[in-house]
């Protein structure tokens, strides 16, 4: 098949997945064309199959705001009808549905390509709910041709916040176990930790929504029993007020902040526990890539996070803001290696058995065979 991919393409999970998918497909011997305003952070290397198609933003002294949404839609007809796709397929409801549909009524009388939406996570918990975007993100996800939701949680807000009533398959986010694979002989964690310290860990792009802050208050509480350090991957809005945090704790030496990285599996083969103490979390793909490289995982209960992490197997989870009780957790699983390793071998395979890759593509294939199909 032919499948236009919408995505953001530098900044969070649900580009990442998006890329991820798209290369899948690809690898299964589907046309892929990304259409997205720069070259998806993931699509790193030349890749048959693979074609991109970037957004030209058209600035005009009248425009005091960017007219991305319409540009996209532009561009969107424009790889619609010289690359005939079957289907066009956007990550993030907003504002990607909208100009998929706003395409698609453009180009419908030469072209039957099909929309398919996939729902991430704030596009429906927190900015879709904006009074000026609700409206707009409802009827963009009631016309698209098929919609699937990255966990049962979000499939379940999608229905009550927006009031619809039509089918959204769920399809969890996936991951390439053969990549995400644990390294025993990590460097970083002889530098990071040469005495063999403890090592927790958190990567986020550091949004309200993560609630960082919250890695260092359960640092500072393991840390009265058990030699711990903390590495924090990432940035973004809260780095400020975590870095002010750790020194206000006393905490600079133990905690190393790397910023944005790449080489994830390498930096996640350092670490003993993955914290996820998110406020709002739909899925939690950060979660499911510790789990593949052998790492638990303790954070809260929001969201689709229960969905991944199973309590007491894989991980433990409390609620949002509890970091004592998460601290607990963590003493609980680095002061007994013995049930430390059964929760680092169930994560592994967890990902293994339910997340991988080649499990979840199919899923989106089959949904494209059905819109594609149907009259
Ligand atoms: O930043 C993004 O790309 C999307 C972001 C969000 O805020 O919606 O991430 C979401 O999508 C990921 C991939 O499906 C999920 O794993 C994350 O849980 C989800 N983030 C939130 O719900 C906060």
């Amino acid at each position: 098949m032919k499948i236009g991919i919408t995505c953001y393409p530098t900044y969070g999970g649900s580009g990442v997945v998006a890329t991820e998918l798209g290369k899948a497909l690809a690898e299964r011997g589907h046309q892929v064309h990304f259409i997205s305003y720069a070259m998806p952070m993931r699509l790193d290397s030349f890749h048959d199959n693979i074609f991109y198609h970037e957004v030209d933003i058209p600035n005009y002294p009248l425009f005091e705001f960017q007219l991305y949404s319409l540009a996209l839609a532009g561009k969107m007809v424009d790889v619609i009808r010289y690359e005939k796709l079957d289907v066009l397929h956007v990550h993030y409801a907003i504002p990607h549905a909208v100009s998929g549909y706003m395409a698609k009524q453009i180009i419908k009388n030469e072209a039957p390509t099909k929309l398919v939406t996939t729902l991430h996570g704030t596009d429906i918990t927190i900015v879709g709910l904006e009074p000026s975007f609700l409206p707009l993100v409802k009827f963009s996800i009631e016309q698209s041709d098929a919609v699937t939701s990255v966990s049962r949680f979000l499939r379940e807000k999608t229905l009550t916040n927006f009031n619809i009533n039509r089918e959204i398959d769920v399809i969890p986010n996936f991951i390439d176990t053969e990549l995400y694979t644990r390294n025993e002989n990590c460097r970083l964690k002889q530098q990071i930790a040469p005495n063999g310290e403890k090592i927790l860990i958190h990567i986020s792009n550091f949004r309200e929504v993560k609630r960082v802050p919250d890695t260092i208050k359960i640092l500072h509480e393991v840390r009265k029993s058990i030699d711990t350090k903390l590495i924090l991957v990432g940035d973004g809005p809260q780095r400020s007020e975590t870095e002010q945090l750790t020194r206000e704790l006393g905490l600079t030496e133990h905690v190393k902040f790397l910023g944005k990285q790449n080489g994830l599996p390498e930096i996640l083969s350092a670490a003993d526990i993955f914290l996820l103490p998110s406020q709002s979390e739909s899925f939690g793909l950060a979660a499911l890539e510790a789990m593949s490289c052998n790492v638990p995982v303790v954070g809260t209960s929001a969201g689709g996070i229960p969905e991944v992490v199973t309590h007491g197997e894989t991980g433990y989870v409390a609620e949002m803001g509890d970091t004592n009780r998460m601290a607990k957790y963590v003493v609980d699983l680095l002061t007994n290696p013995k049930k430390y390793q059964r929760f680092s071998d169930a994560s592994r395979k967890r990902a293994v058995d339910e997340f991988q890759t080649d499990l979840l593509v199919p899923h989106y294939e089959a949904i494209y065979e059905r819109v594609v199909n149907e009259k």
